[in-house]
């Protein structure tokens, strides 16, 4: 009787939480449809970015391959699962803009049980490199440590690096990374505990990352520890632009609303 109740008590929580890590599927990828779209203060977003007052360290290294470990998240006794998530993951030259050629080559995988069994759900690692808010990665079962590594085809300074959070973020901020290293190479290699991989970056116990959905926080690398964190320059004409849908656009070329530094912007 018990056990019978206990699995039925499983097979239920696994099935809300399931659900709720794919809330994007069920949504059809529309963040917010219900949402009045023509207020910037939408509690959903990010309310104001700041200007940077950061200066570039001149001795952080070039190279070409990166790799981020995230050890940590906001809350993992929230859920039934310990669970992480973010849309996506970027690295930023010397003016904070995006690194376009960037490419992951390798991650920890995400093996999420699946009480149905014939879902073929992709919310694996390529899913935070994609340039598209609304796919991300999204792994129930985080175990302490995730690891990403990246090519950025050619040896160059990174300022920082730039994450975004996930379509429910707002709900789910306990997902949200708290303690992460960043390490850079140029030697090409696809073991995470590497010599090779320096490190440049550490962050504990980090609650920078908000409860806002769809919203890009900076991180500026100085001297490779003891980072600052700074929010993105409101007026940069760089910035990544996304339509509704999640998707990047390069402009604002029709009529519409935007997502531009985490607001949105009527046109
Ligand atoms: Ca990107
Ligand atoms: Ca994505």
């Amino acid at each position: 009787m018990y056990r019978h109740f206990y699995t039925s008590r499983l097979l239920f929580a696994t099935m809300c939480f399931i659900s709720s890590c794919l809330s994007l599927n069920a949504q059809g990828g529309q963040p917010d449809s219900q949402q009045p779209l023509s207020e910037a203060t939408d509690s959903n977003f990010s309310s104001t970015p700041q200007e940077s007052s950061a200066t570039r360290d001149s001795n952080i290294p070039a190279y070409r391959y990166y790799m981020v470990k995230i050890t940590d998240v906001r809350d993992p006794y929230a859920e039934i699962f310990p669970t992480i998530q973010f849309a996506e993951f970027d690295l930023l030259d010397g003016n904070l803009h995006e690194l376009e050629d960037l490419n992951v080559y390798k991650g920890t995988t995400v093996e999420n049980y699946n009480p149905w069994g014939d879902q073929n759900i992709d919310e694996n690692w390529p899913k935070a490199f994609d340039n598209n808010l609304a796919t991300k990665y999204c792994n129930i079962e985080f175990n302490g440590l995730v690891y990403f590594m990246m090519d950025a085809k050619r040896e160059i300074e990174i300022r920082g690096y730039r994450i975004y959070t996930a379509d429910d973020t707002q709900k789910y901020p306990n997902r949200n990374p708290k303690s992460w290293k960043v390490y850079g190479s140029n030697d090409y290699t696809q073991n995470p505990d590497d010599a090779i991989w320096e490190i440049i970056d550490e962050r504990r116990n980090d609650y920078t990352i908000g409860a806002t959905n769809f919203t890009p926080y900076d991180f500026i690398i100085k001297q490779g520890v003891g980072v600052e964190h700074i929010e993105q320059d409101e007026n940069t004409s760089n910035s990544p632009i996304y339509d509704l849908s999640g998707r990047r656009v390069f402009g604002m070329n029709r009529k519409g609303i935007y997502i531009v530094n985490g607001k949105k912007v009527l046109k």
